[in-house]
């Protein structure tokens, strides 16, 4: 009986450990929202621009990744972060006065 619950606890545990979350980070007129996301590895994160001007969310680092120009109401295709680290990125458009940061946990 003991082993079966400590087995149910360890499936459980494995599948929420599978399982990736799919985030969303607002583009504002001159941020993101949020402005540091913590996300774990193999999440996958999007881009969603809810103000009137393009951004884009582009890694500061060798342009790791690069959503591209996003419009208005649209939003980028999924980044998913396979490596634990700080991955700062900015806007394209408006350099460093739009910037923002994922940080990824393992
Ligand atoms: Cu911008």
């Amino acid at each position: 009986m003991r082993f079966q619950i400590l087995f149910s606890a360890l499936l459980i545990s494995t599948f929420a450990n599978a399982a990736s979350t799919a985030h969303v980070v607002q583009m504002k007129s001159l941020s993101y929202e949020p402005r540091t996301l913590e996300v774990k590895v193999g999440d996958s994160v999007r881009w969603k621009n809810t103000a009137y001007t393009n951004h884009s969310a582009t890694a500061d680092e060798n342009k790791s990744f690069d959503t591209g120009l996003i419009k208005k109401d649209q939003e980028s295709k999924p980044v998913v972060f396979a490596k634990p680290g700080k991955y700062p990125y900015h806007c394209s458009i408006h350099g460093t006065a739009m910037a923002g940061t994922i940080e990824v946990k393992p």
